[in-house]
């Protein structure tokens, strides 16, 4: 495991980003309603019996159950609960909660999303460092009804992580809302978003989650995304994410978030100012 003594800038900055996605998530789960009882029961009991069905499968020694105590209360320790489960399970959660929708496709919310970034009317850009590093990268397009009719007043919420996989309020050292901003459609239905371009992911590794990662024989990558919610009055909100064109690890994204339909083909601007791209979201009625 890494030590104290050898510790990187970026590792400093992974522990923090667990335990600041933890305090976040705590904040959030003030408004988590009452689990249905039943649908406790009936979860848990067949949850508890597909591990055990596991450890009688492989025959799980005292040793190896001892480790997974060990590692449970590790990741507890290092605030890494809401990052372990958001890459390992909450793609499942997503298919079931989606599968009928007729719209966009949804995928993953993960663990840096924050309400509340700045609004920047139907077309702006995203608040960013004077020097900010990353390819330029217009993104833009409609928000439609299933019919391809247009929606006023839809909003767009963005977030990213930056050039070196940073996402501000988490990790340290950023402006509050860097690479955060929010979008509202006019009659049109249109968004347009000036950004930077965010490059390949690295999931913070050098506590709890990292040791399972390394050990399972795992990597720690996930493919450069954009992660957006959107809704419009008296329609669904998705929340989703957009991945680019023959990027590293598309087919192997430790979350298990990448769909067909979400990844992007951004071409070079014709002024040679950066790339853009459109998307139309369209929205499922509520
Ligand atoms: C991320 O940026 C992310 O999108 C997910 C799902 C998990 C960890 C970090
Ligand atoms: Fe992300």
């Amino acid at each position: 495991m890494t030590n104290t003594d050898s510790r990187t800038e970026f590792d400093a900055k992974a522990a923090e980003t667990g335990a600041n996605a933890t305090r976040y998530f705590q904040e959030k789960a003030k408004a988590v309603g009452e689990t249905d009882a039943a649908r406790v029961h009936a979860i848990a009991t067949d949850a508890l019996s597909a591990f055990h069905d596991v450890i009688a499968k492989h025959q799980v020694t005292y040793e190896e159950y001892d480790a997974l105590k060990a590692w449970i209360i590790r990741v507890g320790e290092d605030g890494e609960w809401p990052l372990f489960l958001d890459v390992f399970i909450e793609h499942a959660v997503e298919a079931s909660v989606n599968a009928d929708r007729r719209g966009s496709k949804g995928s993953i919310e993960g663990p840096f999303y924050v309400p509340g970034a700045p609004e920047l009317g139907a077309e702006g850009t995203m608040p960013m460092r004077d020097d900010e590093p990353g390819t330029p990268l217009d993104f833009g397009g409609t928000v439609t009804d299933l019919d391809g009719d247009p929606l006023a007043g839809a909003t767009v919420e963005l977030w990213h992580c930056d050039d070196n996989g940073y996402y501000s309020q988490f990790a340290p050292g950023l402006p509050e809302w860097n690479l955060r901003g929010t979008f509202t459609t006019g009659a049109d239905g249109r968004y347009l978003a000036h950004t930077i371009q965010p490059s390949p992911y690295q999931i913070p590794h050098d506590g709890a989650t990292g040791a399972f990662i390394r050990t399972a024989g795992l990597h720690a990558w996930r493919p450069a995304h954009l992660h957006l919610k959107v809704v419009a009055p008296e329609h669904q909100l998705i929340t989703t994410q957009l991945y680019f064109e023959a990027g590293d690890y598309l087919d192997s994204d430790v979350a298990a978030a990448v769909k067909p339909e979400l990844v992007l083909s951004p071409t070079a601007k014709a002024d040679g100012s950066g790339n853009e791209v459109t998307y139309d979201f369209i929205l499922d009625p509520a």
